[in-house]
């Protein structure tokens, strides 16, 4: 059921249903063990731990204690301008509690955040707010954004690293998507059992994944 117009969510987003949730955890954290081990991220591993002679155990580097989902609005409790908007859209209002699938095209694993990045289907684009590509980036990076396809923060995140939020997943993926367009062509540095990893300097990797992951997911909503 919709919750009530005087109590907005915290947000509104797709779900993984939590068996497809539990097969993304375990594939990603496989992927997590094998980056770590790779020669290429080790040479860049003072970029996470400060200290270039120091390992670290990226399983335990990132934490994650929402269940698995794609921030579509978020709200906090109607507090964030045009949520009320936002959740009285007929669209909203019935997508609500239905059925759809999350494909999944990328990773991304910073010193801050580890993620999924989201391509969203044209019909899903229609719950993804104008402005929610552009939350919280550095005005610097601004112009970058505006230039790439809206809805290119669509993302799960997989864990942050410790003192970090999860809003800063979308701004990381943002700020690599922006990277890979830019001049400075990312470095392509191993081909993996999943898809071509590549470096984009200080600490910043992505992997394309060769097939897109399909996730079961469902439209609705999270309050704490
Ligand atoms: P995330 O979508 O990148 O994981 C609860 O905190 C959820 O809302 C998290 O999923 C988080 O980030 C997202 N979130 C938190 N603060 C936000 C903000 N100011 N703008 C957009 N999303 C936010």
């Amino acid at each position: 059921e919709q919750p009530k117009e005087s109590v907005l969510p915290m947000f509104y987003g797709w779900f993984l249903l939590s068996e497809v949730e539990e097969k993304i955890k375990c594939s990603t954290m496989e992927f997590l063990k094998n980056l770590d081990t790779l020669e290429a991220f080790k040479k860049h591993i003072g970029e996470f731990t400060g200290d270039a002679d120091k390992e670290v155990d990226l399983e335990q580097y990132f934490q994650n204690k929402m269940p698995l989902h794609c921030t579509s609005m978020f709200c906090d409790y109607g507090k964030v301008e045009g949520a009320k908007e936002y959740a009285e859209l007929q669209v909203v209002k019935d997508s609500y509690g239905t059925a759809t699938e999350l494909s999944v095209v990328g990773l991304i694993v910073t010193p801050r955040v580890f993620g999924a990045r989201v391509a969203l289907t044209p019909e899903q684009l229609l719950l993804w707010p104008a402005e929610a590509d552009k939350v919280g980036i550095p005005p610097a990076d601004l112009p970058g954004v505006q230039a790439l396809p809206v809805g290119s923060r669509a993302h799960v995140t997989l864990g942050c690293a410790e003192g970090v939020e999860g809003i800063q997943t979308g701004i990381d993926l943002l700020e690599i998507l922006i990277l890979q367009q830019g001049d400075e062509k990312a470095a392509i540095v191993e081909e993996m059992e999943l898809g071509t990893l590549s470096y984009l300097g200080q600490g910043r990797w992505y992997l394309a994944l060769r097939e897109p992951v399909t996730c079961d997911a469902e439209f609705s909503s999270f309050s704490k």
